[in-house]
């Protein structure tokens, strides 16, 4: 049903619904200590973290508050308080760098910063650059918690703050594909609606499920499998601030993961080191963030006996839109349009192409991409489509298949790099006269970050030289962004009016 009333807070939707729906006792969040949080647990603190942003901070609804901080308990109280306290989440990765972050908090205005204290260094600055009188308060670790100490002098009853359903309930900042960040922003019904279309149709979790998956909150796909869909179910999510592919497969068979959600990387990983046994006791598993190759997941429902859910789906539409399970599965098919939503393939003047055809994959659902103040919603919504970055094709029954990225987007493990980011770090270093970055098609991260580098007079391209620059771009940038391919040339390929020919470059790198 996606008819919402006019009134809706998602906060209030997602945890004091499930309070009232599945009983305050049942298990909510897990970590892999051992620590759980009940569904009352979670409702109290996340009505605390209201108080402190309403009666301590100043928060008037509609005000923004970044939250930057790992996929732990707190972050979802954080995440839930702020709704419910009609604030507006800007949710940031917690590896971004000042550079990175800095263009978002100018545009994005956070009246409060909620921040973990891990990642507070530089916060200052950051506020006094871009959005003075920004209220920053660093959380976590012994000495420096000024977030749950307040929490705890606050009551756990609180009345959600009353939101149109229309309301702005969060911004999810994109890199894009030019390297300047866009802000997406989502209503409090479209955080509902995730679950009435992929969550309710496609992933059907049940009461009894626990949940885990490796995309950050920031990276709505983690907000979903994670926070939304657990709480309309009643099911457990079980959080890991970071997990390397070995460590997920353990975590999932000693904590009885009973859904996993994660990128084709870590699927492909866990099949390299011969660990995918350790699987076998999930009911489901979904791979999104980039495209899964037929090859891996054929491969998967070989050892575990399952078959891997695929899915696309975009920051910009908040999740999943194109999907399939069960029976429904087609290999090598990504899926059909998830119930809600239409797909097609556009070609080039934004004409709709017929079953067989490559174009560009277009998108309309529930949830729609509205940028904040940006000129490139034009680009990216033309006649009511969504239009993504993806080369699809769809077949004569209504299967979408990947072919390509369209821009200059690089899908590395499931993370979105937006070459021209890269290109302007390599660019401060020193050494550098000038550079170009693709994607290299890579079997375990699907691609990897390339650069070509032209060095100035004098400088040796040799190892040293490679190290100290993938050095420098992760202190510029977050670190997962670093080119793992450096190539020193000597120029770049030009056409005649000097525009740098990146796809000669992308061409040379598929060989
Ligand atoms: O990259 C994706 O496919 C995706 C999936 C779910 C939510 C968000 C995104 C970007």
């Amino acid at each position: 049903d996606l008819q919402y009333p006019e009134r809706l807070n998602a906060g209030a939707e997602l945890i004091d619904v499930a309070v009232a729906r599945f009983g305050p006792d049942r298990p909510a969040l897990r970590t892999p200590d051992g620590g759980t949080w009940s569904y009352g647990e979670l409702q109290r603190r996340a009505n605390q973290v209201a108080q402190v942003l309403i009666e301590d901070l100043g928060l008037v609804p509609g005000n923004r508050v970044m939250l930057r901080s790992p996929n732990n308990p707190w972050t979802v109280a954080a995440w839930l308080g702020i709704l419910k306290a009609g604030g507006i989440v800007v949710t940031t990765f917690a590896a971004l760098r000042a550079r990175e972050l800095t263009p978002i908090v100018a545009k994005c205005r956070p009246a409060v910063a909620l921040v973990d204290h891990r990642f507070a260094e530089g916060i200052d600055e950051l506020s006094a650059q871009a959005a003075p009188g920004m209220r920053v308060v660093v959380f976590g670790g012994d000495t420096q918690d000024h977030l749950t100490a307040r929490a705890a002098t606050k009551s756990g009853e609180f009345t959600a703050v009353e939101t149109a359903a229309d309301d702005v309930a969060l911004f999810g900042p994109t890199s894009g594909s030019t390297g300047v960040p866009k802000i997406t922003t989502h209503f409090h019904r479209d955080v509902l609606s995730v679950d009435n279309t992929f969550g309710k149709h496609v992933l059907r979790l049940q009461p009894d499920d626990v949940v885990s998956c490796t995309a950050p909150f920031a990276f709505t796909f983690g907000l979903g499998m994670l926070v939304v869909f657990p709480l309309r179910a009643g099911a457990c999510a079980l959080l890991t601030e970071q997990a390397t592919p070995d460590e997920l497969v353990d975590i999932v068979a000693d904590c009885g993961v009973t859904v996993l959600a994660t990128a084709p990387t870590a699927y492909k990983r866990i099949l390299a080191v011969g660990k995918a046994d350790r699987l076998r006791g999930l009911r489901s598993a979904v791979s999104a963030g980039e495209h899964i190759p037929q090859q891996t997941w054929e491969h998967l429902r070989d050892e575990i006996g399952l078959e891997v859910i695929d899915g696309i789906g975009g920051t910009e539409l908040l999740h999943i839109f194109i999907s399939a399970a069960g029976d429904d599965i087609r290999p090598g098919a990504t899926g059909r349009p998830v119930p809600g939503y239409r797909a097609a393939i556009l070609d080039d003047d934004g004409n709709e192409l017929p079953a067989g055809a490559e174009g560009r994959l277009a998108v309309i659902g529930p949830v729609g991409c509205r940028y904040l103040d940006d000129e490139r919603q034009r680009v990216y919504v033309q006649g009511g489509w969504n239009v993504t970055g993806d080369t699809f094709r769809r077949d004569e029954d209504g299967y979408f298949y990947y072919e390509a990225r369209t821009d200059n987007m690089i899908i590395s493990s499931g993370y979105n790099i937006g070459a021209p980011e890269v290109e302007a770090a390599i660019d401060t270093h020193p050494d550098v006269a000038e550079c170009a970055v693709v994607g290299r098609p890579d079997e375990a991260r699907g691609s990897v970050v390339c650069a070509f580098i032209v060095l100035k007079d004098g400088v040796v391209g040799d190892a040293a030289e490679a190290k100290e620059i993938q050095d420098h771009v992760k202190q510029q940038i977050a670190p997962y962004k670093y080119p793992r391919d450096v190539r020193f040339v000597d120029a770049l390929p030009r056409n005649s009016s000097g525009k740098l020919q990146h796809y000669q470059l992308r061409r040379q790198v598929q060989a």
